[in-house]
């Protein structure tokens, strides 16, 4: 095995060859839907990439050139190929990765608990282990998402203690979050510009350019890693709050009896406007805890923010206010949610992905059924799979002799549903749309009792 170079010793310059040449050799922890792309990804770019994660299952299946993702576009196919040339390899063992590594990436989940405080757990072992490893002379970059300061004041310490070397000194320490969207990994990784921020110069350098020769993108430099943090969490702030900002005004026009969507769309015409939807709620692992991650820094620092806060409560009202509609038209046919056969379109909490993370369709499919409904499911993505320990069925399977649909996820199958078969297969005609993607006239002129979240009747 080639003896490990110091990567600080080396001029950034030199990164670019390095890379290309092979020579360079990093270590990703945490092989998730974040950090299998970018193994895969760095790897493809030339570097001898050790993935390592604790789950083992993880671990064979890379090793065997497999990838859960199958709703990611090209990874499939990138990890069997970087696998097969022996550039990608994964392993349990993240200690022996990272000593063989001149970078180290963490790219291990950081959730919030039940108490809306987020759990750094993974992140400081991981930080631990990578520590207890580190070379001289290389470099660790933080690509969780974290809070501003989480960093310097929680990572570094751990990395320190553990080496008993000095961040910008002896190691660069960098952070470099994560913004590609999941369900197009791949292609945000290689458009989207990279945030990089870095306790020293000459790190900021390596890993910006590290970032612009493997994925071909631009930088940003931020001036340290805390504003690298502030920055990716502002921007999944600014989608929160305005998606729940849609919510809210959605609730009041179907009030008023005035459309939203009609509304949303005639302001998208203004050239600041940027339109967002009302919808069946929030899910999936990025919006719903990164506001915790700022809310939390702001208790220590005795800011708390108030606005971000509203957002999430409005955000996680909405699959109630969706069971809300539901009862109010199943009413509208003389029916109630007791007794009534309820076929929940989608589990996933995003159009067109397999991932329920966190998905307001769970919180549906609690509701109907805590109110006695008899719930069935469909979700393209998960067919005859168990999703909420039920089976999920085929589109037929959950409709026929059902009373009303609930469409909670923006899945493209069901932009075209036939609403005229569907209206035969059902046993009441009653449609709810939490992601507005059935035209309201065209339900009613098919027979449905029809609810659409901002929409009213
Ligand atoms: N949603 C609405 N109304 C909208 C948009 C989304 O209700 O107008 C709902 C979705 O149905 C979903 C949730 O919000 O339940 C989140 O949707 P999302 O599109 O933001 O998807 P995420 O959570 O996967 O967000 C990720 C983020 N990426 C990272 O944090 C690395 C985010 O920064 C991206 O903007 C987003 O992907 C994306 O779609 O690009």
């Amino acid at each position: 095995m080639r003896a490990p170079h110091t990567l600080l010793s080396f001029s950034p310059s030199r990164v670019p060859s390095l890379l290309r040449q092979g020579k360079m050799t990093i270590a990703v922890v945490g092989l998730g839907r974040i950090g299998l792309p970018t193994a895969a990804i760095l790897s493809k770019a030339g570097a001898l990439v050790l993935g390592a994660d604790i789950n083992e299952e993880v671990v064979s299946s890379v090793n065997r050139g497999r990838c859960k993702f199958v709703d990611e576009p090209g990874l499939p196919q990138m990890v069997r190929d970087q696998v097969k040339a022996g550039r990608l390899q994964a392993t349990t063992d993240v200690r022996r990765a990272v000593s063989r590594s001149d970078i180290s990436i963490i790219s291990v989940p950081t959730p919030v608990d039940d108490r809306k405080t987020p759990d750094y757990t993974a992140v400081k072992a991981a930080s631990a282990t990578i520590g207890h490893s580190l070379r001289k002379g290389s470099v660790v970059v933080v690509e969780s998402t974290v809070g501003p300061g989480t960093v310097e004041n929680l990572i570094q310490p751990i990395l320190e203690a553990e080496s008993g070397l000095k961040a910008g000194k002896d190691f660069g320490l960098a952070s470099a979050p994560e913004r590609s969207d999941p369900g197009n990994i791949l292609g945000n990784m290689a458009t989207v510009p990279r945030v990089v921020g870095a306790t020293d110069p000459r790190t900021l350098r390596i890993i910006s350019a590290l970032y612009r020769t493997a994925l071909g993108v631009n930088v940003i430099q931020a001036r340290n890693p805390k504003t690298a943090n502030a920055i990716k969490l502002t921007e999944n702030l600014f989608r929160d709050v305005n998606i729940a900002f849609a919510n809210e005004f959605s609730l009041l026009f179907e009030k008023l009896g005035i459309d939203a969507i009609e509304v949303i769309n005639g302001c998208a015409t203004k050239y600041n406007f940027l339109p967002h939807y009302p919808g069946a709620g929030v899910g999936g692992p990025c919006l719903t805890s990164n506001s915790y991650y700022l809310i939390s820094e702001g208790v220590r620092a005795g800011n708390i923010p108030y606005l971000i806060r509203m957002a999430r409560e409005i955000n996680d009202r909405m699959p109630d206010h969706v069971v809300e509609l539901v009862s109010e038209a199943l009413n509208e046919v003389g029916k109630t949610v007791r007794g009534s056969r309820i076929a929940l379109l989608g589990v996933a909490y995003k159009p067109n992905i397999k991932d329920v993370q966190l998905t307001p369709a769970e919180e549906i499919f609690k509701r109907i059924t805590e109110m006695g409904g008899e719930i069935s499911i469909h979700d393209p993505m998960y067919e005859g799979e168990m999703v909420f320990g039920t089976k999920v069925k085929s589109i037929d399977g959950a409709v026929v002799g059902a009373d009303c649909v609930i469409i909670a996820t923006g899945h493209k199958e069901f932009k075209s549903l036939n609403l005229q078969i569907l209206a035969k297969q059902m046993r009441s005609r009653v449609l709810v749309d939490g992601r507005n993607l059935v035209d309201p006239g065209d339900a009613i002129r098919a027979g449905f009792a029809y609810r659409g979240v901002g929409r009213g009747r």
